[in-house]
């Protein structure tokens, strides 16, 4: 039977960067989920009768929500549900569901890199049928109806038991429960030269990954040390854990210390890694070296053709705008395109949907292709691997001589976190009054080039995004980029993107923060970042 429920709508579901995000206690109030789940049903159009993909990182509250999620798609007329067993699925994995099965979206729960907890964060996405993030005309329109719901249908039926792989019956819908990693192993398997991995490990190669006991676990053993032959214990933290064992699943260098100090010893694996909650990003450490995400991404772009998967080449290559323009200079020697989007993975579906972009990436550890519509954790791991088999060299030696070629990025975010969101907009809304003075002024003896609050022309679309963050660009083309963060759940995260350009071959191996220096100064007298947060250095620097 399905009843409909008198509801009243809350003012604060607007999806941020991925999601809408709170801490679990507020999503536990009164119709909070009914409410959002029943204005996502309410933005779309033509689903009856069709699929929709649900799965989560396995986080808190995760199966509460799935058997939720699960009563009112019953309720509003899907066909068919397809969700990972023990409510499992990680987002890349989700993404390729939805397009291996032609689903009409997604519902993904996660709040990804925050912690999980019964006091920590818990988070909802929408992703259409391309198996993408929802873009911004959806997003906007889920949170209208949200402030004017009145209503939610949700089918009157016990919980199933979604531990099995099965089909079961919800109302007129059916409910397939499916293994969550059997189909991402199968796409991997297509892309990369699974027996010259395998070969490689059997030679001896040693990995350390780091699952941060969150979703990749599972993804990570089948494919790592099941199919590829990586010495059990490969993968660390390989269960996932409904509060990530208390840690944050963030892969960063705060997060991930121990992975990072496992990698700088002497004896060090030959390669490190790790992911983070919902499995679509990656942390990419050598032996001795740590790479930064954006020049992973130029890495990668650079050297994608050795892999089955890319060996056509690369149609284009898209990066956030606070990604270094490692990247660019790679697009520029291949003669391809460079597409500078927004911060959020949605941005990039219409570039690859386009084919515009083959490979796309963020500075915060988000790299992904075409295969899917996410960023994806293990596939870029998986293509490092490739790369390392073909080229039979370090992490280390690949690196230098890829700065060697195209000069280095040297790269820092400064991230300040639980500040006043009063503050933090004060400081962004200062910073905007000031950008047309700018250029032509010198702070800690660099000359400002311009300066500019960054807005997107979506070349597919047409549509436009504004306000996604403060430029300064200096000459010799270093430059600082402020944002505030748009998954957080308490008060503002004020991010500072510091980045150096340096094709000086005498001056490739310096200390980031020594290289960054002069930056990093001018940032904090360009922002008066210390008397406006009362802060004097960053919570995480990554
Ligand atoms: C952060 C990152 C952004 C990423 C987003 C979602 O957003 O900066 O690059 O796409 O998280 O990633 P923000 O608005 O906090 O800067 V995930 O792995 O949380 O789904
Ligand atoms: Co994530």
């Amino acid at each position: 039977m399905i009843k409909t429920v008198a509801t009243t709508p809350y003012d604060d579901q607007k999806p941020g960067t991925s999601g809408l995000r709170k801490k679990v206690p507020h999503f536990q109030r009164p119709n909070y989920v009914e409410n959002f789940v029943q204005s996502i049903f309410d933005s779309l159009e033509g689903f009856e009768g069709k699929t929709l993909v649900i799965g989560g990182d396995g986080r808190y509250f995760n199966r509460e929500v799935i058997q939720i999620a699960l009563k009112m798609a019953a309720a509003a007329g899907f066909g068919k549900a397809m969700v990972g067993q023990g409510g499992i699925l990680s987002t890349p994995a989700a993404s390729n569901v939805i397009r291996k099965y032609g689903a009409f979206g997604g519902i993904i729960l996660s709040a990804s890199h925050n912690p999980g907890g019964p006091t920590e964060d818990f988070g909802i996405k929408y992703n259409t049928g391309n198996g993408g993030p929802a873009p911004e005309k959806i997003t906007d329109a889920i949170y209208a109806r949200t402030r004017t719901i009145t209503e939610y249908r949700v089918l009157d039926a016990p919980d199933l038991d979604l531990d099995a792989i099965s089909t079961l019956a919800l109302g007129s819908m059916r409910v397939e429960v499916i293994d969550p990693v059997a189909d991402y192993a199968e796409l991997m398997e297509s892309l990369f030269d699974f027996p010259a991995l395998k070969a490689m490990f059997a030679g001896g190669f040693r990995m350390a990954f780091d699952a941060m006991s969150a979703v990749t676990g599972p993804y990570a053993t089948e494919i790592l040390e099941n199919r590829l032959g990586a010495a059990r214990g490969t993968v660390r933290n390989g269960t996932p854990l409904p509060d990530f064992g208390g840690h944050h699943p963030d892969p960063n260098l705060v997060h991930a210390r121990e992975l990072h100090d496992v990698m700088m010893e002497e004896n060090a694996p030959d390669f490190g890694a790790a992911s983070d909650g919902d499995g679509d990003r990656n942390l990419i450490i050598g032996r001795g070296i740590f790479v930064t995400p954006s020049d992973s991404l130029a890495l990668l772009a650079a050297n994608a053709h050795m892999a089955p998967g890319y060996a056509a080449g690369l149609a284009g290559i898209a990066r956030s705008m606070p990604t270094s323009g490692a990247a660019d200079r790679v697009a520029e020697k291949l003669g391809i395109n460079l597409y500078e989007t927004p911060t959020g993975w949605k941005f990039f579906g219409n570039l690859l949907d386009a084919g515009l972009a083959t490979i796309c990436g963020e500075e915060s550890a988000g790299t992904g292709s075409n295969h899917v519509r996410e960023k994806d954790g293990l596939w870029a791991v998986l293509l490092w691997l490739n790369i390392l088999a073909v080229r039979k060299q370090s992490v280390r030696a690949i690196a230098k001589e890829h700065w060697e070629t195209y000069g280095r990025n040297y790269y820092a975010r400064h991230d300040y976190e639980g500040i006043d969101s009063a503050a933090a907009n004060g400081l962004v809304d200062a910073l905007r009054a000031r950008l047309a003075t700018l250029p032509g002024t010198t702070l800690s003896g660099l000359v400002v080039a311009a300066a500019d609050d960054f807005a997107y022309h979506d070349p597919v679309d047409g549509s436009t995004s504004a306000n996604q963050g403060i430029r300064v660009l200096f000459e010799g083309g270093s430059r600082v980029v402020f944002r505030l963060s748009g998954t957080g759940t308490s008060g503002a995260t004020l991010r500072v993107y510091i980045e150096r350009y340096e094709a000086d071959p005498a001056k490739l191996a310096q200390a980031t923060e020594v290289a960054l220096a002069d930056l990093i100064s001018a940032a904090e007298t360009l922002a008066e970042i210390s008397s406006r947060t009362g802060r004097t250095a960053p919570d995480v620097i990554t």
